[in-house]
């Protein structure tokens, strides 16, 4: 296994119930270590970007709205098959569907507002990693 990064965002609904150092906890607790981490408001301009992978959904518009809702909490993780990894502890997109202990199944409130992103492919995590951060930022 090789050691990698990711993309993770705690998102507005989970920053509103402050929950960033729970979900932390959760991420940290699976192996994963917080190599960078910086609070933002998006933009709306920022978040359609983000999202244009999804812009002919018929979720997008208020995907976007929801993300710009209030703070999120970006950060890139560090560590074996760390993927892969993020994607198990966030559970299932739907917190209906997501497996007991995942992050979505106890915090996230909907479909939507299912409280963190994480990237689904290394090359997409690379990219991902690359819109938020400069490499100066990331401190293993
Ligand atoms: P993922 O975040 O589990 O990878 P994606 O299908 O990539 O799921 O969707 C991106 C985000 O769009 C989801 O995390 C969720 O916030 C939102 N989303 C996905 N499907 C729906 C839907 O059917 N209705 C509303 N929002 C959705």
């Amino acid at each position: 296994m090789a050691t990698e990064r990711t993309l993770s965002i705690i998102k507005p609904d989970a920053t509103r119930r402050n929950l960033t150092g729970k979900i932390n906890a959760v991420f940290e607790d699976a192996g994963l270590r917080i190599v960078a981490q910086k609070r933002v408001q998006l933009t709306e301009a920022v978040a359609g970007a983000f999202y244009a992978v999804h812009k002919d959904r018929p979720f997008y518009g208020d995907l976007v709205s929801f993300m710009i809702s209030g703070p999120v909490v970006v950060q890139v993780l560090e560590g074996e098959n760390a993927v892969l990894k993020h994607r198990d502890v966030m559970g299932a997109t739907d917190p209906k569907k997501a497996a007991p202990g995942t992050v979505r199944a106890e915090f996230a409130e909907s479909i939507e507002a299912n409280s963190v992103h994480g990237s689904d492919s290394l090359e997409n995590a690379n990219n991902e990693i690359a819109f938020f951060f400069a490499q100066t930022e990331i401190l293993p």
